[in-house]
């Protein structure tokens, strides 16, 4: 039997799905794409899994999407096999995602990780938009999230020249959380999660979701989500929980209602 193109495990609250096509550097095929979206979606139905973890390995997180595919497909090829759908169901998941950097982040690599709700990089990675190089341009999001996350002239900079980023510099720019010695690039990154799967699961969805509107809408709006996820977290049993543990000085069993 053919080993899987995504591997996933638990470990507690904290759910690791690793890339596994370690041949072609985690190249994205229209397979992988399927496998992965599928095991997130079913990671993100279950209310005990309160954080994911998506890494490669240390070579490549993934060196984007699989050049040899979209060679022979046409437009309506593409089109057709739904690929935007697939990386919007990645935004859409409730549940907080941690990208797992080592080695190269590329093209529809970089843009993954950048569909992450946050980065955990190792010194050795290297983030970079190299579509242009193949007389494409970035397609799933690469264009937007990135000049977002760096501004202007550093996204112009690596999508037209092909720069690509150290971790150091993705860092100082604002793409990456955080950057870490090359042996820790997951155990940092399943560090960050069991942080945040220690939290309230509902304020953390409604924290997740009022940031995404700082990014997505202007500030009056923004500011106007946020007011109402604040009283909806008020609203759940988590809240009357967290607020009473820390007054009795005991850790919060946070249930997620
Ligand atoms: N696709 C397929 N195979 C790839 C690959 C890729 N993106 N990247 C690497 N590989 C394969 C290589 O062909 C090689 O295979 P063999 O020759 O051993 O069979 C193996 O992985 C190892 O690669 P190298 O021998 O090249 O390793 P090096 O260390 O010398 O170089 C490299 C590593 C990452 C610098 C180099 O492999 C490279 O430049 N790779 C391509 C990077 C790139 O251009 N990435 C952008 C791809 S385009 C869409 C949404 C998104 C997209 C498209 C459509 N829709 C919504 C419709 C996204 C497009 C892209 O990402």
């Amino acid at each position: 039997m053919a080993e899987s193109l995504v591997l996933a495990e638990r470990e507690g609250a904290v759910a690791v799905v690793l890339l596994n096509r370690p041949e072609q550097l985690n190249a994205l095929s229209d397979e992988l794409m399927e496998e992965l979206v599928a095991r997130l979606r079913e990671l993100d139905r279950d209310e005990e899994v309160r954080a994911i973890v998506l890494g490669g390995n240390e070579r490549a997180f993934a060196a984007g999407a699989d050049i040899g595919e979209l060679a022979q497909a046409s437009a309506i090829e593409l089109y057709y096999q739904r690929r935007v759908e697939r990386w919007n169901a990645i935004r859409g998941l409730w549940t907080p995602l941690v990208a797992a950097v080592s080695g190269y982040c590329l093209g529809g690599g970089c843009e993954l990780a950048m569909s992450c709700d946050l980065i955990v990089a190792s010194e050795s990675a290297q983030f970079g938009q190299p579509e242009t190089g193949l007389g494409i341009i970035p397609g799933a999001g690469g264009t937007q999230r990135l000049t977002r996350a760096v501004g202007k002239a550093l996204a112009m900079d690596m999508i037209l020249s092909g720069r690509r980023l150290s971790a150091h510099e993705a860092l100082a720019a604002g793409l990456v959380a955080r950057v870490v010695a090359k042996e820790a690039w997951l155990d940092e990154a399943k560090r960050v999660a069991g942080d945040i799967a220690e939290k309230g699961p509902v304020a953390t969805r409604l924290a997740k979701e009022s940031v995404d509107r700082a990014y997505e809408t202007g500030l009056a709006a923004g500011l106007e989500a946020e007011r109402r996820a604040l009283y909806l977290s008020f609203a759940s049993e988590d809240a009357k929980e967290g607020l009473t543990a820390f007054a009795e000085k005991r850790k919060p069993d946070f249930k997620g209602r």
